[in-house]
């Protein structure tokens, strides 16, 4: 189902590139209107598409490396919420009550059933969470003293995380959104919802990474022909992203007034903080990488580099998961750069920020996704891969276009061109007076690139497809590749242990975001009526 959505949500980010690069200066397309279409294009691909994915591919990780099955009727709850909440959000948005973008943002407002739709997809998230959180415990009482399977541990930091930020967002829907949409209150306190909001929204970016991350560390050393650097540093960089998530939501918000200085600069310094995890990362994989290339009988410092699998169609996972590490190198940069106060007060809300997050979410997090779909998918169904020379130019294809595409945005970020914006209505049109031609090159460069990205999702899904409708050839069965750790570690018992790491996690939450509570309250102003995306001036509710 999210990949038959993605679709649209590819449709929809290729129309973003004609839209700004000036090719049609329209309000609409075959009657979807250009926030309508941007809404789908985020909802679909960074929402539900990347919280199925987590659903499902948590299920696997627990089942294969557990070897328990998690209760199928938590399981069945647990999909049924989901799919009718998508189905109620996706209902809301193609009808065009719901252009409020994926971080629905007050004073625009949606119908009621865009906000219930979502709230359903996170609460049947966590049903699946809690079915699996069972299982490990009664694996632990079962193996005593046996060290946790780090997929299994990757896949229970993440939904922790998920479990503590979704917190935020479901009161900021349940209590704060959907009343207020209801026409029950008639204003909203817009900070308080923006900082709810961002509590749940920078953490969900790791929510999107860290299956991507469990691959990294359990699978690619193995695909590569290769073996795990360190397994303790895998355990360390999880158990930092468990406390280090949801305590950075302000780098958002660094250009609101409603914060002050002082809780702007600790979230800050908690933002580096979370890049170490990464850095952590970057150099236990490059290793393991580096061990598999010298296994292959590499030579020289660099040598390695050339003889990993990069064309090895049956072996293609390694294709999705190099092409999104590459990608990442460049998305960690600038989201160093988007973390520094002085430099964001310059990129910020300019396209330099979609440039930033297609190298991070449409890079390692879309890859692994795409690359793990389609192998889970043969794997469960017993069917053959079709069309596995297109399986493999994919990722390669989407790398070059998302470098090109990204390069183009954030080229033009630096010029000030604005993000979100139907820069194609004005600043792209040379009949119109607010034209800047400086903007031409740079959103042109975007749609070549946003061409070449549309061209390989096309691939994949012909090849996806092809094999859903195949016949079924073997016996179906779940198996990861599983890498060997490459030395034995000393095994550090607070690595196997979630306890401390909970406790740490929610003093750095109440440190960071108490403070940040606090300065919400003390300088919201008076509450906002809601607002309809193309109308300045208030939403009569009785035409809503
Ligand atoms: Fe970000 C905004 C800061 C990571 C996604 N981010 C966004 C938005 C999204 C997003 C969607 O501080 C926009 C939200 C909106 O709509 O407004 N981000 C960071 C920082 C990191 C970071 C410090 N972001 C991500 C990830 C995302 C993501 C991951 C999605 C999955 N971001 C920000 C800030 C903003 C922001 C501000 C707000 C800006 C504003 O003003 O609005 C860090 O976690 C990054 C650390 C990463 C690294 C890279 C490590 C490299 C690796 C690859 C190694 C390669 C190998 C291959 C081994 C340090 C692991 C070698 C082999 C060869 C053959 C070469």
């Amino acid at each position: 189902m999210p990949v038959t959505l993605l679709i649209f949500g590819i449709y929809h980010g290729l129309m973003q590139v004609i839209y700004r690069s000036g090719i049609i200066h329209e309000t609409a397309m075959a009657k979807i209107d250009y926030y309508q279409g941007l809404t789908l294009h985020g909802v679909i691909n960074a929402v539900v598409l990347t919280t199925f994915f987590a659903v499902a591919f948590g299920h696997a990780t627990i089942i294969y490396y557990l070897k328990k099955e998690p209760s199928k009727l938590m399981a069945r709850i647990s999909m049924w919420l989901m799919i009718i909440g998508t189905l109620m959000a996706a209902a809301a948005m193609f009808s065009g009550r719901a252009s409020v973008l994926y971080t629905f943002y007050p004073p625009l407002r949606a119908t009621p059933f865009f906000y219930l739709g979502a709230a359903l997809l996170i609460i049947g998230s966590w049903f699946a969470f809690f079915a699996w959180v069972k299982t490990y415990r009664e694996w632990m009482k079962e193996n005593p003293g046996v060290k946790t399977p780090l997929a299994v541990l990757g896949t229970i930091v993440n939904f922790t995380v998920w479990f503590v930020c979704t917190l935020a967002v479901a009161y900021e829907v349940l209590v704060l959104l959907l009343p207020w949409s209801i026409g029950f209150t008639k204003t909203i306190n817009v900070p308080l919802a923006r900082m709810l909001f961002w509590f749940f929204g920078h953490a969900l970016v790791y929510f999107w990474l860290l299956p991507a991350y469990i691959m990294f560390y359990t699978m690619l050393p193995k695909i590569a022909g290769g073996k795990l650097y360190s397994d303790n540093a895998g355990r360390l960089a999880l158990f930092l992203f468990l406390i280090l998530s949801v305590p950075v939501g302000v780098h958002h918000q660094f250009s609101e007034p409603v914060f002050e200085r002082g809780t702007k600069l600790f979230q800050s310094i908690l933002t580096y903080g979370v890049a170490i995890p990464s850095f952590i990362t970057a150099f236990t994989i490059a290793a393991s990488l580096e061990y598999a290339g010298r296994k292959r009988g590499a030579k020289g410092l660099f040598g390695w580099m050339k003889k990993l699998p990069y064309w090895d169609k049956n072996n293609f996972l390694f294709a999705y998961l190099i092409c999104g590490l590459i990608l990442f190198i460049f998305g960690g940069a600038t989201g160093i750069v988007n973390a520094s106060y002085a430099l964001n007060s310059i990129v910020h809300n300019t396209d330099w920020m979609p440039g930033h997050f297609h190298m991070t979410v449409a890079g390692p997090v879309f890859l692994a996704i795409l690359g793990m779909s389609i192998y889970l998918l043969s794997k469960l169904s017993g069917k053959e891969i079709k069309y596995k020379n297109f399986v493999v130019i994919v990722p390669y294809l989407w790398l070059i276009g998302v470098l090109i595409f990204s390069s183009g945005l954030m080229w033009g970020g630096l010029m000030g061109e604005p993000r979100r914006t139907n820069l194609g209505m004005t600043y792209t049109n040379p009949e119109n007076s607010l034209f800047r031609p400086d903007w031409v090159p740079s959103t042109m460069l975007a749609l070549v690139g946003g061409i070449i990205m549309t061209v390989a999702a096309m691939l994949f899904f012909w090849s996806f497809f092809a094999t859903v409708f195949s016949k079924k050839s073997f016996e179906p069965h779940l198996d990861f590749p599983t890498a060997e750790v490459l030395h034995e570690e000393r095994e550090l018992s607070i690595l196997n242990n979630f306890k401390p790491w909970l406790v740490i996690m929610i003093i750095v939450i109440i440190i960071a975001y108490v403070p940040a509570l606090m300065d919400t309250f003390k300088y919201s102003g008076p509450g906002a009526p809601p607002y309809d995306t193309n109308n300045p001036t208030p939403v009569n509710l009785n035409n809503f």
